[in-house]
């Protein structure tokens, strides 16, 4: 049914308005209240101006409370204005757009304070986003929560040269093998990018590549405007002409303006009488009306193609727009940065009626009363459904998980051990976990758990092996109620679909606990989207194996050296890197409660594990053990008072290090062994005490590391170990200024045993007593381990 026209009016105007307001915005960043530094706020206006029809039919007319939107970046000023017009967005954050605690440049579920549903910033991943959430919201679905609300539409705006970015076509090929639902991916076709005018024929390209992945394509290409003129006689020369004009050619038109058009028609098809005639009716103004009315810029094609759509199936939307259309430097192919000048930006003021002093002013020189449109806006579909951003309960954690122990054995292996333990149980804490992995599920250990729990699909799909009685050790029955996502192997999607796991309780109302498995050297290829993740608060554990140079014969390729750096320096991720499978299964426990801590407290987890067996301690878990495990370090030897050596191990060289402790022991009596079981955790508690005690004047805070090395005596040598880059452990001389020697991984692995590589690199028991020996001034030890 065709939208009534005075409801269009309405549309149309306050689409002008969203225009008028992400400008002003920006220019009031940049010439009113412009930054101390006198950056330039670039890139907005004209991507700004480029999207507003077709945010505002989404969001004035379209969308549904349940429906979420990832907006592209630099939309930003569009739905921060679009929020404004609802009363959820201050004057005072626009006029600080850019500026310390203002509205953000891109839209930031975090930062912002106008409920923005999904982050974007890195380009493509909030579209992936989308994607994912749609598949995480069949989840919640197929185990029978999220009862009480109906389906929401997944959607991103979408910027033409977006779509070069590599995750999107990752992600495409996961949603078709998932049954993808309920997305719209709306892509603003300007033509344009950051720096240049795109390819011809790129939708071509889009629409053929979406159908075969099972979308809808809709293509918004003409306004009504246009479609009118198209009916006129000589209407079809010009539609033809439209069709085959290159895109710098009409780019470059737009910006020129009504005349040029006029001159380059009539050259290329004006002596053809009717077309002439079509033209010549025209003023250069209505002409230049009548070319720029794009589809994405016409209300009422927008809402028209959006309404039309009464499936769940995917839709891409390829909706033909004019960067900075209606501003000065519409269409010219460096507008990216494109600023209108405080002269400029007065005729436009003018232009629109707006009274000077009264640019803020929501309905200022709209020709509809200001109560009606505030009706307007208060009836908006998505206006109902009041606060966005949803919660849950919190999952009860118990005080440790179990597993079956073994003399020797793998953190790897613990954790398995762990999750199998989970899977058989009948709890909430099991119930929510979700796990995935990017096709290495069996070689994470994960299978005992996918044996019990299944594989999630929304329609049944039995093991054939199984059935087929072929003896195999894993059950891969697909259900509604599995519990294991299988991804394709990249590894961008398994942590954009963390990202969508992780923010269940936020954006579905229902709370997931989900875990990932890969390899940790793989962690750096999804690393954007690991950071974005984290960026957005998502809330799920990234369980690494193998890491290091453990996995010895693989050879470099699958030896993670930068990870735990990665883990110490990414925000929002708390990392782990345990020994023992005890230790393991605390942090663990940890982690599931720390994954549902509010933000600022809590955050996601990373455990970086070994498939190195090693000999596991016998000892009772003491609460106090396990607070210190969870807050970074332990002593698993505790110095004395003359300690002259101490030995800070993490992870899987465990083994070396204790054996390094026995051997310098029969030179040096008090040597001390220190387990950190998370050298981000011991340092993020370091700094954080100093910051306060520097903050409080002398507040007496010691931090955990403090407390542990605070009886060392100062010419005490620590020698640090780790398989991974040695500045991990490296800092922790400057804790209580002792001299350290920090051992570890500098460059690509060698295949080989462990024992040959740990000698290569010099992480090996001799390397640490070499190492030791060269901090102390005692008698030299005289024993080495026996090359074997
Ligand atoms: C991963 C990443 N690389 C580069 C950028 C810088 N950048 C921001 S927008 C943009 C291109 C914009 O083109 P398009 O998506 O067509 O949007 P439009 O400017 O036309 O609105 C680039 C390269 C970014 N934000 N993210
Ligand atoms: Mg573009």
């Amino acid at each position: 049914m065709p939208i009534a026209p005075e409801r269009l009016d309405v549309l149309t105007a306050l689409a002008r308005k969203v225009v008028w307001l992400s400008s002003w915005t920006i220019h009031h960043a940049n010439h009113i209240r412009p930054n101390a530094d006198g950056l330039k706020v670039g890139g907005h206006q004209a991507s700004s101006a480029s999207l507003a029809t077709i945010m505002s039919a989404l969001y004035f007319q379209v969308l549904r409370p349940q429906d979420r939107v990832a907006v592209k970046p630099h939309a930003s000023p569009v739905f921060h204005a679009i929020q404004y017009l609802y009363g959820r967005q201050t004057r005072e954050k626009l006029e600080n757009f850019r500026g310390f605690k203002g509205a953000q440049s891109y839209p930031s579920r975090t930062k912002d304070t106008d409920d923005v549903d999904f982050s974007t910033g890195s380009v493509g991943l909030g579209v992936a986003q989308t994607l994912f959430s749609s598949l995480v919201q069949d989840y919640v679905k197929a185990h029978g929560w999220m009862q009480e609300r109906p389906e929401g539409r997944m959607i991103a705006l979408v910027g033409d040269a977006e779509m070069d970015e590599g995750n999107i076509f990752e992600a495409l090929l996961e949603g078709w093998k998932h049954g993808l639902r309920n997305t719209w991916w709306v892509v603003d076709y300007n033509r344009q990018s950051l720096d240049a005018v795109v390819r011809e024929g790129l939708w071509e390209k889009f629409e053929s590549m979406f159908k075969n992945f099972g979308w809808d394509v809709v293509i918004v290409k003409y306004g009504q405007l246009m479609r009118q003129a198209f009916a006129e006689p000589g209407g079809e020369a010009l539609q033809r002409w439209i069709d085959q004009c290159p895109n710098q050619m009409y780019a470059a038109l737009c910006f020129q303006g009504g005349a040029a058009f006029r001159k380059h028609l009539q050259d290329e098809i004006g002596d053809q009488g009717a077309v002439s005639a079509l033209i010549g009716r025209r003023s250069d103004e209505e002409l230049l009306d009548l070319m720029s009315n794009l589809g994405g810029h016409d209300m009422a094609s927008m809402v028209e193609a959006f309404e039309a759509i009464d499936h769940d199936r995917p839709v891409c939307f390829i909706a033909y727009t004019i960067k900075g259309v209606g501003l000065p430097f519409q269409g010219h192919k460096d507008n990216h940065a494109g600023l209108m000048t405080p002269a400029q930006m007065e005729k436009w003021r003018a232009a629109q009626n707006i009274r000077p002093g009264h640019e803020w002013e929501k309905f200022e020189g709209l020709p509809q009363d200001p109560a009606e449109l505030e009706a307007f806006l208060a009836h908006a579909a998505f206006n109902r459904g009041g606060q966005r951003r949803l919660s849950a309960p919190t999952i009860e954690v118990p005080a440790s998980l179990a597993f079956k122990p073994s003399p020797v054995m793998s953190t790897q292996q613990g954790f398995g051990l762990v999750l199998n333990e989970l899977a058989r149980e009948k709890s909430e804490l099991a119930a929510r976990i979700v796990t995935a992995s990017p096709d290495v599920t069996v070689s994470t250990n994960l299978g005992a758990w996918v044996n019990r729990r299944g594989l999630f699909a929304r329609a049944e799909k039995a093991d054939l092996f199984r059935s087929e009685k072929i003896p195999s050790t894993f059950n891969w029955d697909f259900s509604p109620k599995g519990q294991h996502i299988e991804l394709g192997i990249a590894e961008m999607n398994l942590f954009i679909l963390m990202s969508a796991l992780g923010l269940s309780h936020q954006i579905n109302g229902e709370r997931l606990l989900p875990i990932a498995t890969l390899y940790d050297p793989f962690i750096e290829r999804g690393l954007d989207a690991l950071n974005y993740a984290c960026y957005q608060h998502a809330r799920f554990m990234v369980v690494a194996t193998p890491s290091g140079i453990t996995l010895a014969p693989e050879g470099g390729a699958h030896q993670s050296i930068a990870t735990p750096l990665i883990g110490m320096a990414q925000d929002g991720l708390a990392s782990f890197e345990p020994a023992f499978v005890d230790e393991l299964a605390v942090i663990m426990g940890f982690g599931f409660e720390h994954m549902q801590r509010e933000a600022g407290e809590g955050g996601s987890v990373y455990l970086r594990l070994s498939t190195r067996t090693i000999e596991q301690p016998q000892r009772i878990m003491t609460a106090e053990l396990q607070r210190a495990i969870t807050d970074g370090a332990y002593w698993l030897r505790k110095p004395g008072a003359n300690c002259d050596i101490v030995i800070a191990y993490t992870g899987a060289v465990a083994p070396e290090a204790i054996e390094a402790v026995g051997l310098c022991g029969e030179s040096h009596r008090d040597v001390g062994l220190l387990a950190v079981t998370s050298a981000d955790r011991l340092h993020a508690g370091w700094t954080a005490a100093r910051k306060l005690r520097r903050d409080r004047r002398g507040l007496p805070h010691l931090s955990h590391i403090e407390k542990l090395l605070a009886p060392l005596p100062r010419d005490c040598g620590i020698v640090t170990v780790i398989d991974g880059h040695p500045a991990t452990l490296g800092w922790l001389g400057s804790v209580a200024g002792q001299r350290v020697e920090a051992l570890g991984v500098e460059h690509f692995g060698q295949t080989g045993s462990i024992g040959d590589l740990y000698r290569h690199h010099g992480i090996d028991a001799n390397a640490i007593i070499d190492a030791a020996e060269s901090l102390t001034v005692g008698a030299p030890v005289l024993h080495r381990k026996m090359a074997v």
